[in-house]
């Protein structure tokens, strides 16, 4: 197990250490394989109706006169963004499922935000870009291969069942990367790192899978 050197400041020690263990028995998985075009629920998921709340414990309170979303990294043109001009891009809207690695699945989640794939664009991502690292104002990391930050259904979300995002889901924006479990889909997002090499974040370096796909159950490895 690693070490409480990158552990935030206030963070659940406690449930971090049990999730840890949970990942290093391997727990909740089913060995089996799952295909998105003739099942809906990946394997070794339940269906839930409400929406759990998960992260280290803490909450931060964002202040939206201080909010700021820097996107950086390998870009010709690095944006940070305060809450009204992150409010000003264009939205889309996007209708898609939630994978939680801890089982729970919730269908039919009606968001909206800004299309990663748009903000790419913005800010012109480097051809040797590879990798993407989300920074959250609580200390959390998370990192995705840029293929699977480049989709049609992943948003910078601000906006739940056309509601604005509680903040204990992560608002005022978090991410949304509905093909990958959820732990990959930072909430509080702070800033958005392009890199040619990969980071593994504050899960991935704690036994959790790098990749997070929940059809190929990759819960931890
Ligand atoms: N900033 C931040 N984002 C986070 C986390 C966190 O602790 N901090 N936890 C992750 C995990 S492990 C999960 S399962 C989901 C839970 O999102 P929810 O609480 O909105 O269901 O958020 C992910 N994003
Ligand atoms: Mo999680």
């Amino acid at each position: 197990m690693s070490g409480a050197d990158d552990t935030p400041e206030g963070a659940n020690a406690k449930l971090i250490r049990a999730k840890q263990r949970w990942a290093a028995d391997g727990r909740l998985i089913t060995g089996t394989m799952g295909d998105p075009q003739f099942d809906r629920l990946p394997p070794g998921q339940r269906l839930v109706k409400d929406w759990p709340v998960l992260d280290l414990g803490i909450q931060p309170i964002i202040d939206e006169r201080r909010f700021r979303l820097d996107i950086d990294g390998a870009v010709r043109r690095p944006l940070s963004l305060r809450l009204a001009e992150f409010m000003a891009l264009p939205m889309v809207e996007r209708v898609s499922d939630m994978h939680c690695v801890t089982q729970w699945s919730r269908y039919d989640n009606h968001w909206q935000g800004v299309s990663a794939r748009a903000l790419m664009a913005d800010v012109e991502v480097s051809d040797k870009v590879r990798h993407v690292v989300f920074h959250a104002v609580d200390g959390y990391t998370t990192n995705v291969s840029r293929e699977q930050f480049d989709q049609d259904d992943v948003l910078l979300a601000h906006s739940w069942e056309g509601q604005p995002i509680s903040r204990q889901h992560g608002g005022p924006v978090r991410v949304l990367i509905p093909r990958l479990y959820l732990w990959k889909s930072a909430k509080w997002i702070r800033r958005i790192e392009f890199a040619a090499g990969d980071r593994p974040g504050f899960w991935e370096t704690r036994g959790y899978h790098n990749n997070g796909d929940p059809w190929n159950e990759e819960r931890y490895g």
